[in-house]
């Protein structure tokens, strides 16, 4: 399928993104790590997906306290991923066969490893003293500020040699870079255009928001939930939008690249700042809104489930406000989330519900991204022992929570519902024990004890399988461009059942998509737009006849995509 002859839009609105996250996804070596070459073996099968980006979670060299988000050198690749040379040969399979590669830029800290921070640490008088930031005790000799780290304890460590603390909003292992030293952000400018040299295609840009704080650091007094440096000012602080105009000014704006904000803590009209084209920043950003719908006051470590009113009105609302200024990224999981099946959908219509995710998201207007596994409707995983997970978020919580007494059932319930590491098992290529095809060596994390019902081989299989719903999808969006510039509009908003909305381009073309999200069989009144017009149905999510009447019934979890023409 060519991209569409839709000439207005920009190729980064027209693509699709598949997020890889490289050590588990295939191991080439049996070394139980996934590597690059694996990613080279799995092009085929991307390119059979449909998809036209591949972001790549971090490859550099890294000690892995935050699985690669902790990085020693930004030149050089994690050897347990390969060579610069795979990396190479990666880049130009992928571009042979049409498919971008983007990678993660992780530059609001580094790890402790890293030769910068050695050396800031050592004395306040060095080139790198300031690449950090620094701040004396508070004059009763306590901490800088009361912000708190993503990861649990303070956001500030002490090293004595400088006699002062330094910031780190998740583990103290990644000190925080200092964007208000010109010196750092020409460093980061140059390691930027050394990639896109290499022939990258772009970034996506780990918590971006957060490069610029108020400079006072001021006290969050507990007025703000889960981890308190986000909120209190460390994130969309004053000179952000300075420092990603001069970014794109100095390296952005002389290569053709797709850049992606992660940006926590920010609001619709705070994304317009950073993707309205107009101002050269960035050309899209993750929300975390619909993220957050099913946090309780103890965020995200909690049983609690999602309304669907309240993902509509957060879908809305970013569709609404981003309509015409800015663009979106449309996401339902990633490293950092559960299983959307689980989360969003249900595993006892797994396939069902896995469609019905897909549906919706894809129908949206914005750039949708495919969390490696989800094409295939991966569960969360159901480890024995809590003792399984690697993630330090995870290992964290499960820590403070066993701290407070809290039930060992209720915390294994929270991890299996909440933990990131159900995201990070091992891409289960075949039903082939004991690792599913993606290694012939124990993995380095356990494997999705379900992988014998869902793999890939399953899947590419049975024609009736999330993959062809995936693929047929994402050809809908290479084929109409209606998908991509279609004014979005919701019907229903207080129905907490069923999700139904409308995409209409100005030439006339319309859209209706209407997505079961009940266990339930329902009926459910057409509008009359709908039924005064001749439409066609373009995509069931169920193989049975659909017809297009006043009331019409709906199978569980199922979705349909009309179209008036
Ligand atoms: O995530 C930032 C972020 O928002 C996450 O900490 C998220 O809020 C949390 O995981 C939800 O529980 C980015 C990376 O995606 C994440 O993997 C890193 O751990 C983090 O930054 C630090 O680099
Ligand atoms: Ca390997």
């Amino acid at each position: 399928m060519t991209m569409m002859n839709d000439k207005n839009s920009l190729w980064w609105q027209k693509a699709v993104v598949y997020q890889v996250y490289p050590q588990s996804f295939k191991d080439s070596n049996n070394d139980g790590i996934g590597d690059l070459n694996g990613i080279i073996e799995k092009l085929p099968y991307l390119k059979k997906l449909g998809i036209d980006v591949i972001w790549l979670n971090p490859i550099y060299v890294s000690p892995q306290v935050d699985n690669g988000y902790d990085i020693a050198d930004y030149y050089q690749i994690n050897p347990d991923y390969g060579t610069l040379s795979d990396f190479e040969q990666l880049i130009q399979q992928a571009h042979s066969l049409n498919l971008k590669i983007i990678l993660d830029l992780v530059v609001n800290h580094t790890s402790d490893q890293h030769e910068w921070f050695k050396a800031s640490k050592k004395s306040r008088d060095n080139k790198y003293s300031d690449y950090y930031i620094w701040k004396d005790p508070s004059h009763d000799g306590s901490l800088p500020n009361d912000w708190g780290a993503t990861f649990g304890g303070p956001a500030w460590t002490y090293v004595p040699e400088r006699k002062q603390y330094y910031l780190h909003s998740f583990a103290p292992q990644q000190p925080e870079l200092n964007w208000e030293n010109p010196a750092l952000r020409q460093d980061i400018y140059k390691m930027m255009r050394y990639w896109l040299d290499f022939g990258v295609d772009g970034f996506r840009m780990d918590v971006i928001s957060l490069i610029s704080k108020r400079q006072d650091f001021p006290n969050a007094n507990g007025r703000f939930p889960y981890s308190k440096s986000y909120y209190a000012g460390a994130s969309n602080g004053p000179r952000v939008h300075e420092f990603l105009q001069e970014m794109n000014r100095e390296v952005l704006s002389n290569f053709d690249t797709l850049t992606v904000g992660e940006t926590p803590n920010t609001n619709a009209d705070q994304a317009i700042l950073y993707t309205d084209s107009n101002r050269h920043e960035l050309n899209m950003v993750f929300n975390f809104d619909h993220m957050h719908i099913d946090y309780s006051e103890r965020g995200k470590f909690d049983v609690t489930r999602f309304q669907l009113t309240d993902l509509k009105r957060v879908f809305t609302q970013w569709q609404n406000k981003l309509s015409d200024h800015g663009w979106n990224s449309l996401y339902w999981s990633n490293h950092d989330q559960p299983r959307a099946v689980t989360r969003f959908g249900s595993e006892k219509y797994r396939v069902e519900s896995a469609k019905s995710l897909a549906t919706v998201l894809h129908m949206l207007k914005g750039t949708p991204y495919i969390f490696q596994g989800e094409e295939i409707g991966m569960t969360n995983a159901k480890f024995d022992s809590l003792t399984d997970y690697q993630d330090i978020e995870t290992k964290n919580i499960i820590n403070l929570y066993k701290e407070e007494g809290l039930d060992e059932s209720f915390i294994k319930r929270v991890a299996y519902l909440r933990s990131r590491d159900n995201a990070r098992t091992p891409m289960p290529w075949q039903n082939e024990k004991p690792y599913a095809g993606f290694s012939q060596n124990k993995p380095w994390i356990k494997m999705n004890p379900n992988y014998d019902t869902i793999n890939v081989a399953q899947a590419l299989m049975d024609t009736d399988s999330v993959f062809y719903h995936y693929q047929r999808l994402i050809a809908l969006r290479h084929e109409y461009p209606v998908v991509i510039n279609g004014k979005y509009h919701l019907y229903d908003p207080n129905d907490n059942n069923i999700y139904a909305f409308s995409r209409e381009s100005t030439d006339g073309i319309k859209l209706f998509v209407i997505a079961s999200f009940s266990e339930e069989k329902l009926t459910y009144q057409l509008p009359k737009v709908i039924t005064n017009d001749n439409w066609r149905v373009l995509l069931n999510s169920y193989d049975n006849a659909f017809i297009i009447q006043d009331v019409i019934s709906l199978e569980p979890y199922q979705s349909v995509i009309l179209i008036n023409r």
